[in-house]
């Protein structure tokens, strides 16, 4: 069972997320949750609205301290996660192996998504660590919330449902590109299937695949291929 919390302006975006697909499957049988908060709702009271404009002048509106103060303690006292993270494009770049580490490390996570020019400075003593999904400029964090949660997920037994032996370290770490993949029928529009795959020789199919994803990773993923240690 993995657990997390999302604080985020736009709770039906991170909602939608998780109810489609594998992760979708994993709430229903209780192994994920994904709990959507509105940040709105911490600006109790208050008569200040979420957002100001900046200290110094400049563009735009920034994220004030005191309602995200008020959402991610309230959260964090009545969910505990064990790590705060909050998504920002000057985090530390998100990784397979940033969710082998989630994954493995906590099984309840809480997530902090901005939107704006991003939070008031002050707010970062409330979080453990700050992560960049990439590097290009989304308009908020929720769609980094919702990248760590399948990717981190995924890793999560049971979450693949039963047969997830195939989440070995070798078969997740995007060390190599995938090889080429063909299913039924053997010729389309005059595109065959590599007579190997037909063939029922395990062994050659193998040495071809891996022969391919070396070829594939090379050309493409010069980068990838310079980094591996075998
Ligand atoms: C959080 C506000 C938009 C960011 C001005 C308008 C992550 N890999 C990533 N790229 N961008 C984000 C991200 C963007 C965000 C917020 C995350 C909150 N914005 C701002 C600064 C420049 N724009 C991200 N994770």
């Amino acid at each position: 069972m993995i657990a997390f919390d999302v604080l985020t302006l736009f709770p039906e975006f991170i909602d939608a997320g998780a109810r489609v697909g594998v992760l979708g499957r994993a709430v229903d049988a209780g192994i994920l949750s994904v709990r959507a908060h509105q940040l709105r709702d911490y600006t109790g009271g208050s008569p200040h609205p979420l957002d100001d404009s900046p200290y110094g002048g400049g563009p735009g509106m920034v994220m004030r301290a005191e309602p995200i103060y008020a959402a991610v303690e309230d959260v964090s006292a009545r969910f505990e996660p064990k790590r705060r993270v909050l998504l920002t494009p000057q985090g530390a770049p998100f990784s397979q192996a940033t969710a082998w580490r989630f994954a493995r490390e906590f099984d309840s996570m809480l997530l902090f998504c901005g939107r704006y020019e991003g939070v008031d400075e002050r707010v970062r003593p409330l979080f453990d660590e700050e992560i960049s999904i990439g590097d290009y400029v989304l308009t908020g964090g929720e769609l980094g919330a919702l990248v760590i949660i399948d990717a981190v997920s995924r890793l999560v037994p049971g979450v693949l449902g039963g047969a997830d032996s195939h989440v070995s370290e070798s078969f997740s770490d995007p060390e190599l590109l995938e090889y080429p993949q063909y299913t039924r029928p053997s010729e389309f529009r005059g595109m065959t299937v590599p007579s190997v795959l037909t063939s029922g020789n395990h062994g050659e199919i193998e040495r071809w695949r891996r022969e391919q994803s070396r070829a594939r990773t090379a050309v493409r993923r010069p980068d990838l291929a310079t980094r591996r240690r075998d």
